[in-house]
């Protein structure tokens, strides 16, 4: 086997930093915090976290409003806190990767001040517009009916500078224009100033919105005119998003950035950083974020499937297998493929797939092949909190209403990590925090999953030490199969070395499988049990009954 990057065998770790740990008693999570914590990252067996964004905002999207790119939000430390993560990181040989956010920046920028002033040099750093007549009343309004992610239209008159502005997703996030060469080369800037402060790259957000095709002085398309919106909807779904999503410069602009990073690692040695892409797009137009035969592109584009596909369809073991074909038949030769089971922006694991399936989905994307992407709670089996619409402060909730606003609200999965059984879950020594605790703090926490005999955390450590010990894990060929009703089972083989077997059932009645017709009548050992399985740990062969929300690694 060629030599792999170290990226290609590690285990990426999201920290949302407003919700991990509050060194200071504020209620908000902040960097010393995260420093203090760095520990369990490493006992984790985690070899890169990623920070949600740590940048000054007015915090209106808790950082993806970013007013100063190259400064650290006060309420979460200062530059020095950051670099003293940074050091305390290398010490334990831990990765720190950034966000990066290019689609926007918050309306408290500079450059979006002196855009609305037309200074020079600044008049085009975003996507400004005279907007239309209306034929019947006469009235001014935006040039397209385009929506907002958070609701609501994706245009603001400006009364300053009598123009409307493009957000496509809060008003107070107005979109870069990157058609300007000079936002091109800032949003580069921004790469190489912390890359200089010794982070290991990038999560790159909200990659689909970075381009939009406007419309020209008469209102026209080069071809048919954009649908809109259904009368009765505020919602970005009803839209064809042609115009405004996934335009093919896009992926131009994510080589442009490898190319960032390439340069830095030549220049200045060191280990190489990488690029962790969010987009939302067809398996054809995701791919090709990686390269092509003349340019590199993201080292790992998110694999969204084990979310989305489950999302629209329901989690079963067919819908499993179909959302990992979805990757792996599409996948160019020589990548390494990823899996991403939750983040900030949707519900948790453990609530989504249900609580009893998160060891499952755990064993699943470690071992399966490539990397994995745990959002901090994962490994607890942490849960969505409930938030009444009085507490609500993500934008996307607030842009609703009291009646419907648990669709669209992202604050439940953001609520404070669960340290302890202790007061505020030794989240802070503070008396509130920012958001309201998930119930099941006092059961679902660190402290008490590592001192019980077994549990979710335990499991998580024993998958990640197998997968960074195993020979197979890492560079072995991959089978799977839906077997009976439900069962999905995974088979990771490498010549002479140990194979793996997985097997997860999401059906409701036991299901069996014959291990000798799986693996050339292989000898099994059971080592890893989900939560609550009566399965003896030991060897196995010939039949293996598996009841309903079992999962084994053997
Ligand atoms: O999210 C961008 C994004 O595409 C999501 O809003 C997506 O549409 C949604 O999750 C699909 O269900 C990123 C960040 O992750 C999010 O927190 C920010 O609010 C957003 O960008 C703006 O920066």
């Amino acid at each position: 086997a060629t030599k792999k990057d170290w990226w290609q065998y590690a285990q990426f770790y999201q920290i949302y930093p407003r919700s991990f740990m509050d060194s200071d008693g504020d209620g908000i999570g902040d960097l010393n915090g995260i420093t203090s914590k760095l520990e369990y990252l490493k006992d984790l067996g985690v070899t890169a976290a990623w920070l949600s964004p740590i940048f000054t905002s007015p915090m209106v999207d808790f950082g993806y409003d970013i007013s100063d790119f190259f400064d650290i939000q006060p309420e979460y430390g200062t530059l020095e806190d950051f670099r003293a993560l940074i050091k305390r990181a290398k010490e334990l040989d831990l990765k720190i990767i950034l966000d990066f956010v290019p689609n926007h920046s918050s309306n408290e920028s500079i450059w979006f001040k002196k855009s609305v002033n037309r200074e020079r040099g600044y008049e085009d750093y975003y996507v400004w517009h005279d907007g239309k007549v209306n034929a019947t009343t006469g009235e001014r309004e935006p040039p397209t009916n385009w929506l907002q992610y958070f609701r609501g239209s994706a245009w603001e008159w400006n009364e300053v500078r009598q123009q409307y502005y493009l957000h496509q997703f809060a008003v107070q996030q107005p979109d870069l224009n990157y058609r300007n060469p000079a936002v091109v080369e800032q949003m580069k800037r921004v790469l190489r100033y912390w890359l200089k402060e010794g982070v290991s790259g990038f999560r790159c957000d909200a990659l689909p919105p970075l381009f939009e095709v406007l419309p020209d002085a008469e209102g026209q398309y080069p071809d048919e005119v954009v649908s809109g919106a259904t009368e009765d909807s505020e919602d970005r779904n009803y839209l064809t998003v042609k115009y405004i999503e996934n335009q093919p410069e896009t992926i131009d602009m994510v080589y442009q950035w490898r190319t960032v990073l390439d340069d830095y690692q030549r220049i200045y040695g060191g280990n190489s950083s990488v690029l962790l892409i969010e987009t939302y797009a067809p398996a054809w137009f995701t791919m090709q974020f990686y390269g092509n035969r003349t340019r590199e592109g993201a080292h790992l584009p998110f694999n969204f499937n084990l979310i989305t596909v489950m999302e629209e369809k329901g989690l079963s073991a067919g819908h499993v297998k179909e959302a990992i074909d979805l990757w792996l038949n599409n996948m160019p030769a020589g990548r390494t493929p990823n899996w991403v089971l939750g983040n900030h922006d949707k519900r948790r694991a453990a609530s989504r797939y249900g609580k009893e399936y998160i060891d499952a989905m755990n064993m699943l994307v470690m071992i399966l092949p490539g990397v994995s992407v745990t959002y901090q709670g994962e490994e607890l089996g942490m849960t969505d909190g409930e938030i009444s619409w009085e507490d609500t402060v993500d934008p996307w909730g607030c842009n609703s209403n009291p009646s419907i606003y648990e669709q669209y609200t992202r604050d439940p999965e953001r609520t404070p990590f669960q340290w302890t059984s202790g007061t505020n879950a030794g989240f802070t020594n503070g008396s509130t925090t920012w958001l309201p605790l998930a119930a099941d703090y006092k059961t679902v926490n660190v402290e008490s999953e590592l001192a019980a005999e077994e549990s979710h955390l335990k499991i998580y450590k024993e998958l990640m030490a197998l997968r960074k010990s195993s020979k197979t894990l890492q560079n072995g060929s991959t089978k799977y199969w839906v077997i009976g009703d439900d069962l999905f089972v995974v088979l990771r083989t490498y010549g002479d070395e140990d194979k793996y077997l997985l097997a997860i059932n999401f059906g409701s009645k036991e299901e069996t499988v014959y291990l000798p017709d799986l693996a050339d009548r292989s000898l099994f050992r059971l080592i890893i049990k989900s939560l609550g399985s009566e399965l003896t740990l030991g060897v196995w062969y010939g039949d293996l009954h598996v009841q309903p929300a079992e999962a084994l690694v053997l």
